[in-house]
C-alpha cells in the first residue's frame, strides 16, 4: 500500500475529486495554504496499491493544469528611507505537486 499524496490548486480540486471516486479510488480531501503564496490550495490524500501509483498520476495529470498567479511584493525604494513600493512578481504554479509515501500498516475498521 502507498499514500499518494497531492497538493493542486482550488479550480482543480473539484473535477479531479470526480475523476478519481468514479474511478473507484477512495480520496481525503484537505483545504491547506501553499507558504509561499499564503493562499489557499487543495491536498488530496489517496491510499492505493503500487500498481494503480502510475493511473492515479495520469489521472491527476490529465485535470490540473499549471498557472501563472501574480503577487505583490513590497520593496524599499531606497535602503533607509523605510518606504516600500509594492511591485508584482509573476510565479508560475505547477499543476500538482505528488509525493508518494510509503505505508507501513493500513487498517479500515
Ligand atoms: P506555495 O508555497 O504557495 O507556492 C506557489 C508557487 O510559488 C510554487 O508553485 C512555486 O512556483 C513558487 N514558489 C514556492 N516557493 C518559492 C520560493 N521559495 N521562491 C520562489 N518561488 C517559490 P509549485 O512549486 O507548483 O507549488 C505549489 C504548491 O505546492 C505550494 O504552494 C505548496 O503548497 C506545495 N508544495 C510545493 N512543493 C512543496 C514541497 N517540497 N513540500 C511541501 N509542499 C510543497
Amino acid at each position: 500500500m502507498k499514500l499518494i499524496i497531492a497538493i493542486v490548486q482550488d479550480d482543480d480540486a473539484g473535477d479531479l475529486l470526480d475523476l478519481l471516486t468514479e474511478a473507484g479510488y477512495r480520496v481525503t480531501k484537505l483545504a491547506t495554504t501553499g507558504g509561499f503564496l499564503k493562499s489557499g490550495n487543495t491536498t488530496l490524500i489517496i491510499g492505493v496499491e503500487e500498481e494503480k501509483i502510475n493511473d492515479v498520476i495520469k489521472s491527476i495529470e490529465v485535470v490540473c493544469k499549471k498557472r501563472k498567479q501574480v503577487i505583490t511584493s513590497p520593496s524599499p525604494v531606497a535602503g533607509s528611507t523605510g518606504v516600500y513600493v509594492p511591485y508584482p512578481i509573476e510565479v508560475e504554479v505547477g499543476g500538482a505537486t505528488i509525493f508518494v509515501v510509503d505505508v507501513d500498516k493500513f487498517v479500515r475498521i
